[in-house]
């Protein structure tokens, strides 16, 4: 079926494209695309073009699968410059979400119609690109510079109303009458001499603040840090106010080709499939249905339980929350509205939304009110005593066909999934804190855990906003097993004379948003400690003992003041040299090479194990679940995109240099034998 069709009606030629799912302008596409304006071009019996498309979208721009190989002409520039220089009025209708390409081509248009819920902008950034086809050079003339600085160097989209109001968009048309209004309007304005053209409306750059640019630098510095694209996209902004449009296009050319083939993008691109393949189950095709969910029952009302809670109720479920004692289901409960306030205030969710929310929720005491949920998901105290007891109560009380999940950290979903007489309908929902903001969602695959239930749980994901990584069951699954090994890494550096701001600084200066000791004081200390039962035996322990719990009690590995900022402190430095000096290790000076390959090739050498082991499905889903859950910078694209991009024999060969001082790290023959041949862990 071609993806691309045209229709006459009357004087107007309607140009329909169709290539699922997001109408992305790929080769084909923009061929067939080509060859209907140079009809129209010749045609005298047609006055006016109007481009549209079918489906839930306008398009999601160019083809991102094309990219990394030789540009195919047309390319998306030259077709944008042919519908620009037809000498006829051409009108796009855009059906909803018109990103990258779609948003340009948008521009090269001479009049843009929208349905209201329509999404427009230019995400290229968010892949290490800029637009690559006119969109730094035709959008600042057609909105003014300071509306579109924001939309290219974020790469957030703008609503049809906003582009309205900016200039973006012309009318705004209700879908069902979206086809027949675009031919109405291209009829309307065969009969003018004179069209708008982006490429030479040069009146609007002209009243601009002139320290915008740097002002813009200025508030986005310490976000744009390190990142190569959002420095070129306002370069780029900057140089369509100088230059005329044909040398500021072939600066963005240039740029454009410099990102595509940079690193950065690379990772970027490998983050945004990987994302969308992780997705998918091998073995568990479209044709295993998920099963209905209406009603969702949670345990516990503390943090995990009342922001698990939180993305059913935003979903639109409705959800039973469990509590033991009345006060901790309403301090739950109570936590859980004044997030939804503070959502509300941002503007992200309006008034109404948050009482319907809230009206979902049925905060109980008594686990009989889970019998008819769909899915329940326990979020209790980490011990697998109490998650056993927990689900062979649910096991009688809940009905045959329920689901029984477990937002366990790290304990063993087959043990649990033991304790009831449905063990193929148990699973792990590994959700992290706070779990209605943080995106990645783990799920465990028990032994038994059935087909459909696995295809319910990614599909529950998707329809709560989560990006969902599945599993096999081991100590931490794939993100908190990878974290345990950093994390040894980063204990045994402080026993051989490195202290936590120099380790931290490391893993900051290499993108993270916090070092292990700062997320240690963040969590707290104390997770797990026992004051009636401490020993003095490790420097966390020692730490508690005095009182310094972390961020919460003023003081952990850092001090902190009344604004949470952190200094080193004496007092934690002390206790690390005390059992420094007892560990037997001489005291020396550690570099921050050493200590970014201790803590990074570990992780990677880890995540080979958790493939060879088959815990999780590809290279790629480690990689989604570290970019989504653990801050690792994504213009990297993950510890095995990263590990590729450096050398599996570079890693390799830092493991073998630390070897002696990392005598539990055990190199993975994976590892091994791809260092050998040269290959990648992402193909
Ligand atoms: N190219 C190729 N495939 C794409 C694609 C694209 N632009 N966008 C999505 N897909 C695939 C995706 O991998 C998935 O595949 C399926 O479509 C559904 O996607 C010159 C250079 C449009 C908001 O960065 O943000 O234009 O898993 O699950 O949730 O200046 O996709 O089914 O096999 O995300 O409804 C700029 C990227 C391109 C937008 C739809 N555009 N896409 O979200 O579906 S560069 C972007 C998105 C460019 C020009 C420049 C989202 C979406 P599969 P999905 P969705």
């Amino acid at each position: 079926m071609s993806k691309v069709t045209t229709q006459r009606e009357g004087n107007v030629l309607v140009v329909t494209l169709d290539n699922p799912p997001v109408n992305a302008f790929s080769t084909e596409v923009r061929n067939a695309m080509a060859a209907a304006i140079a009809d129209a071009a010749t045609d005298d019996a047609i006055e006016a073009v109007v481009i549209r498309a079918e489906g839930r979208m306008f398009s999601g721009g160019a083809d991102i699968t094309e990219f990394g190989s030789a540009p195919v002409h047309p390319t998306l520039p030259e077709l944008i410059d042919a519908i620009e220089d037809l000498p006829k009025p051409v009108v796009i209708a855009l059906n909803g979400t018109a990103l990258g390409g779609g948003c340009e081509i948008a521009l090269g248009c001479n009049y843009r119609i929208a349905v209201p819920g329509a999404k427009i902008g230019l995400p290229e950034v968010k892949i290490g690109i800029l637009p690559g086809a006119g969109g730094t050079q035709r959008l600042p003339r057609v909105v003014g510079v300071e509306e579109a600085l924001p939309i290219i160097v974020t790469g957030n989209p703008v609503s049809a109303q906003k582009a309205q109001e900016i200039g973006l968009v012309d009318r705004i048309v209700a879908p069902e009458a979206l086809r027949d209004e675009a031919i109405a309007f291209a009829r309307e304005m065969a009969g003018r001499a004179e069209h708008p053209v982006s490429s030479r409306r040069t009146d609007r750059i002209g009243d601009y603040d002139a320290n915008v640019f740097n002002t813009f630098r200025a508030e986005h510095g310490r976000r744009l840090k390190g990142l190569d694209a959002p420095a070129k996209c306002i370069e780029a902004v900057e140089l369509a106010t100088r230059l005329p449009y044909d040398e500021g296009i072939a600066k963005e050319r240039e740029f454009f080709m410099e990102l595509v083939n940079g690193d950065q993008s690379r990772a970027l691109r490998h983050v945004f499939f990987a994302e969308r393949q992780a997705g998918k189950i091998d073995g568990v095709g479209k044709d295993v249905l998920p099963l209905p969910i209406r009603k969702v029952g949670v345990i516990g009302a503390g943090t995990m339980g009342g922001g698990i809670a939180m993305n059913f109720l935003t979903a639109g479920y409705d959800v039973v929350m469990v509590e033991r004692q009345q006060d901790a289901l309403d301090r739950g409960t109570a936590i859980m509205r004044k997030n939804y306030e503070a959502t509300a205030r941002k503007g992200r969710m309006t008034a109404e939304q948050v009482e319907a929310a809230m009206g979902r929720l049925t905060p109980v005491l008594d686990m009989a009110a889970l019998a008819d949920c769909d899915l329940v998901i326990e979020a209790v105290f980490e011990l697998m005593a109490i998650k056993k007891d927990v689900f062979g109560q649910l096991d009688a009380i809940c009905k045959p066909e329920a689901i029984l999940a477990s937002n366990t950290s790290y304990l063993d979903v087959n043990a649990i999934a033991a304790c009831t007489s449905r063990p193929e309908q148990v699973l792990g929902l590994h959700f992290f804190s706070p779990a209605n903001i943080m995106r990645l969602l783990e799920v465990v695959r028990g032994d038994a855990t059935s087909p459909e239930v696995l295809a319910t749980a990614m599909d529950l994901a998707r329809k709560i906003g989560k990006v969902a990584v599945v599993s096999g069951v081991c100590h931490g699954f794939i993100g908190n097993r990878m974290l345990g090994a950093r994390q040894d890494q980063a204990n045994a550096l402080l026993m051989e004379g490195a202290l936590p701001a120099q380790v931290d600084q490391v893993l900051l200066g290499f993108g993270f948003p916090m070092g292990p000791f700062q997320m240690a004081d963040l969590a707290g200390l104390d997770i797990g400690w026992d004051p009636d039962t401490t020993s003095s035996a490790t420097v966390r322990e020692v730490l508690c003992e005095q009182g310094r719990r972390g961020q919460k009690a003023g003081g952990g590995f850092y001090d902190y003041g009344a604004d949470r900022q952190r200094t080193p402190s004496e007092a934690a430095n002390a206790v690390i040299r005390d059992f420094a000096a007892r560990s037997g290790n001489e005291k020396r000076e550690i570099t921050d090479d050493e200590i970014r390959e201790r803590l990074l090739y570990p992780m990677v050498n880890e995540g080979a194990l958790i493939l060879e082991e088959g815990v999780a499905q590809r290279a790629g889903d480690i990689d989604t679940v570290w970019v989504n859950g653990y801050g690792w910078p994504p213009h990297t694209g993950g510890p095995m995109f990263w590990a590729d991009t450096i050398g599996l024999d570079k890693v390799l060969a830092g493991l073998e240099r630390h070897a002696a001082r990392m005598p539990d790290v055990h190199v993975s023959q994976l590892l091994r034998d791809k260092a050998a041949s040269g290959g990648r862990f992402n193909g």
